[in-house]
């Protein structure tokens, strides 16, 4: 973000539905035990606003493979207004999650003032499953999928979702486990996918280099979407689905140091963190360091 928007605001999202384990529901209060507030005022931010969504009561109703499928729309319905307003008020969104799915209402909310939203989707995963192809249900893997209109109707129509998010305007980075329905959306919509194997040839330097330079391609905001679990599970053990070879606690922070001096930056979610999963609140401390370098935070 610019040096000279210092205003943030914070909306957390207690909402674990998405995923296929319960918890991520305690990331945002892990997060601010980590000492998030103080970070941030260390920072010299100034929080403009705190809001926590509201999680809504399980339904009971069922659909077979889109997993609390109303809970969602509820959530990320509300989510989009909540993100659309900060974004009016010229605040820099920073959105805790929950888990994954919640990305469907922060993009639907800033693609309501962005017309060619640059997405940075850090994460082992895609998540652009659809109900046909996901393997699990978990809404958590389509979010990036629905945000690009991608799905069924009753999730694509969220305010927002669909068209303003274009491929060409999108990057995965420290991908390493993919469905088969997802390498071919991949393939055939032309997404840039940097793996851990890019990552490994080229190294996070090169691959950021390349990653903001397509995210910031005629686009009039860029969007970082950060999954925990895109960390290898030594650094990050306090999340649901680990897949073993990530990203290095150092390639993070670079990561992130290299987005933050790239002041393109206008707005991030984390999600995934899951404390009852986690040893000693290892995983939201990370969470707390990587937003700062994010942010602003250098070592010298
Ligand atoms: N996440 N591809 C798997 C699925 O069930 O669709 C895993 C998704 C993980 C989603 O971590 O946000
Ligand atoms: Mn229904
Ligand atoms: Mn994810
Ligand atoms: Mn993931």
């Amino acid at each position: 973000m610019s040096t000279e928007t210092k205003a943030l605001s914070i909306l957390s999202v207690p909402f674990g539905y998405g995923a296929g384990r319960r918890g991520t529901e305690f990331g945002p209060e892990a997060i601010r035990l980590a000492g998030l507030n103080r970070q941030l005022k260390e920072l010299g931010f100034h929080i403009d606003k705190e809001v926590t969504l509201p999680v809504p009561s399980e339904s009971g109703e069922t659909h077979p493979n889109l997993k609390y499928l109303n809970e969602i729309i509820e959530l990320n319905t509300n989510l989009a207004a909540e993100v659309a307003g900060v974004v009016n008020q010229g605040a820099f969104p920073l959105v805790l999650g929950g888990d994954h799915s919640i990305a469907i209402g922060t993009l639907g909310g800033l693609v309501q003032k962005y017309k060619n939203l640059g997405v940075i989707w850090f994460d082992a995963h895609a998540d652009l499953n659809t109900e046909e192809t996901s393997p699990s249900g978990n809404i958590h893997g389509m979010s990036l999928g629905v945000a690009m209109g991608r799905g069924p109707s009753l999730l694509t129509q969220i305010k927002g979702a669909g068209p303003n998010l274009k491929p060409e305007n999108i990057v995965l980075i420290g991908t390493r486990q993919l469905d088969q329905g997802e390498r071919d959306f991949i393939r055939s919509s032309g997404i840039k996918c940097f793996t851990m194997h890019d990552i490994d040839r080229k190294g996070m330097s090169a691959v950021m280099d390349e990653a903001l330079a397509i995210v910031t391609n005629g686009t009039d905001g860029v969007h970082l979407s950060f999954d925990i679990d895109s960390l290898d599970p030594l650094e990050a053990p306090g999340t649901g689905t680990k897949i073993p070879g990530g990203v290095s606690y150092r390639e993070a922070h670079f990561a992130l140091e290299l987005m933050c001096e790239s002041k393109k930056i206008t707005s991030a979610e984390f999600v995934e963190v899951n404390p009852s999963l986690d040893s000693g609140n290892k995983t939201a401390r990370l969470a707390v360091e990587l937003i700062a370098s994010l942010l602003g935070q250098r070592i010298l």
